[in-house]
C-alpha cells in the first residue's frame, strides 16, 4: 500500500487476472464500493491481465483499468499490485493464488476455489502461511454478501429458528438445454473441474454452510451428463456466452446435473439440486430452512425479500411472512438508497469488495477464507464419489 499524498487515504492498487463475465463483476464492484462505503483504503484499478492482447486492452479501457498486462506474472509482480484478484476458469487459480500469496500479495480467487481437494489444499496451506504475514486470502462465495442472504444467517445464529431439522437448496439454470449450444471451457473437466456441480453445486454448498453455520457430514449423490457432445466452438470459447459453433465435436466431460442429500454434523438434512437443464428457470437459487422454532426461506430471483415463518406465533395468525430486506438496519444497506429501493446480482460483488479492503486494513481474515473454500471443495468431491458408486453415503472429510 502506498501513500500518494499525506491526505488521502491509502492506496489499495489491484491486480485482476480474467476479463470475461466474473471480471467484469468484478471490476464494476472495485470502481464502485469506494463510491459507496467509506473505506480505509482507496481501492484503485492498476493492471488487468489475459492472454489475449486485444481483448484484455478492450476490457482495460471498457472496465476502467490503468494498464493491460497479456502474463499474470508480471501482473503479480507491479508494484502497484496489492491485491490479486482471480478471475478466470478454475484450472489456473492454485498457479495463480499460490504464486500471489507468496509474492506477498493479497488475494481474491472466484470459486469454486480449484479444481480439485489437492489444489485447494495447496492453496489454504499457502493462505495459512500468508495469513501469518498479515495477507489476507477470501474466495468469491458472494451470495454470502446478499443482504437478505446476510440477514438469514443473522437469524440463524440469533436462534430464531431454534434447533435446525432441514435444509433444502437448489440451483437452477437452463442455459444448456439447446443440444446444439457449443462446447464452451465451462463444458471441459480439463479446465472447468466439473459442471453443474462445482459451478452451481459450490455456490450452495457453501450457503448452506454459511447459513446454517455447520459442515456436511456426508452427501449421497446422482450426477447426470444429459448431452454428451456437443459442437466445438469456432472461436475461443467464453463461458455462458453462445458462441458460433464450428463443423467438429466433441465429448462434454463434465456433469450436467449433481443432486444430493447430505447430512449435517449438527444433525439437520439436507437436499441440494443443481442444474443446468431446468428449463424456465434462469438463476433460481432457493434455499429453505426448517427449525423446530420457524423457517426462512431465500430465493435469488427474488433477492430483496426473505420470507419468514415463526412457529411460536399462535396458530391462527402464524404462516410465512414476507420482509422486505431494503432498509437502512438489514446489512450494508444503509450505503445504498433511500428505504425500500431495493438491490440487484451485482451489489453482492460491491459487498464482497467492501468486507475485503476493511479485512486488508484490519489483517483479520475475511470470511469465506480459502479454508472455507477446501471446505466446499471436499463435499464436490465427496459429491463425485458417491456418484461414482451409486449414491453410497460418502463421508466428507
Ligand atoms: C454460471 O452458471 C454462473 O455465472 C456462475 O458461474 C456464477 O458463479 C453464478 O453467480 C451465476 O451463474
Amino acid at each position: 500500500m502506498r501513500q500518494p499524498d499525506p491526505s488521502a487515504r491509502p492506496v489499495l492498487g489491484i491486480g485482476m487476472v480474467g476479463h470475461a463475465f466474473m471480471g467484469a463483476a468484478h471490476s464494476q464492484a472495485w470502481r464502485t464500493v469506494g463510491r459507496v462505503f467509506d473505506l480505509p483504503l482507496e481501492p484503485r484499478l492498476a493492471a488487468i491481465g489475459g492472454r489475449d492482447r486485444r481483448a484484455v486492452r478492450a476490457a482495460a479501457q471498457r472496465h476502467g483499468w490503468a494498464v493491460a498486462e497479456t502474463d499474470w506474472r508480471a501482473l503479480i509482480a507491479r508494484e502497484d499490485v496489492d491485491l490479486v484478484d482471480i478471475c478466470t476458469p478454475g484450472d489456473s487459480h492454485a498457479e495463480i493464488a499460490i504464486a500471489a500469496l507468496e509474492a506477498g500479495k493479497h488475494v481474491l480467487c472466484e470459486k469454486p476455489l480449484a479444481n480439485s481437494v489437492a489444489e485447494a489444499e495447496a492453496m489454504t496451506a499457502a493462505a495459512r502461511a500468508a495469513e501469518e504475514r498479515g495477507q489476507i486470502a477470501m474466495v468469491g462465495f458472494n451470495y454470502r454478501r446478499v443482504p437478505a442472504a446476510a440477514l438469514a444467517r443473522e437469524m440463524v445464529a440469533a436462534g430464531r429458528l431454534g434447533t435446525l431439522r432441514h435444509v433444502r437448496v437448489v440451483y437452477l439454470q437452463d442455459w444448456l438445454v439447446d443440444p446444439e449450444f457449443p462446447l464452451t471451457w465451462r463444458l471441459r473437466r480439463e479446465v472447468a473441474g466439473s459442471g453443474a456441480l462445482g459451478d452451481l453445486g459450490a455456490h450452495i454448498v457453501d450457503l448452506a454452510q454459511y447459513l446454517t453455520g455447520d459442515t456436511l457430514a456426508g452427501v449421497s449423490a446422482l450426477t447426470e451428463t444429459f448431452v454428451r457432445e456437443r459442437p466445438l466452438p469456432a472461436v475461443a470459447s467464453s463461458g455462458l456466452a453462445v458462441t458460433d459453433a464450428s463443423d467438429g465435436r466433441g465429448a462434454v466431460t463434465v456433469d450436467d446435473a449433481a443432486l444430493f442429500t447430505g447430512r449435517f454434523t449438527g444433525g439437520a438434512l439436507a437436499t441440494f439440486e443443481a442444474t443446468r437443464f431446468a428449463t424456465g428457470r434462469k438463476n433460481a437459487l432457493r434455499i429453505e430452512l426448517n427449525g423446530s422454532q420457524g423457517s426462512l426461506a431465500f430465493d435469488l430471483e427474488r433477492l430483496n425479500e426473505l420470507e419468514y415463518h415463526d412457529h411460536r406465533e399462535p396458530a391462527p395468525s402464524a404462516g410465512f411472512r414476507r420482509i422486505l430486506v431494503t432498509e437502512p438496519e438489514h446489512p450494508y444497506l444503509d450505503a445504498w438508497w433511500p428505504p425500500g429501493h431495493g438491490l440487484g446480482y451485482e451489489h453482492s460483488f460491491v459487498h464482497q469488495a467492501r468486507d475485503l479492503v476493511h479485512a486488508v486494513h484490519t489483517g483479520r481474515p475475511a470470511a469465506p477464507t480459502f479454508a472455507d473454500g477446501l471446505r466446499v471443495q471436499r463435499v464436490l468431491a465427496a459429491v463425485e464419489a458417491s456418484a461414482a458408486e451409486g449414491s453410497a453415503y460418502t463421508p466428507v472429510w
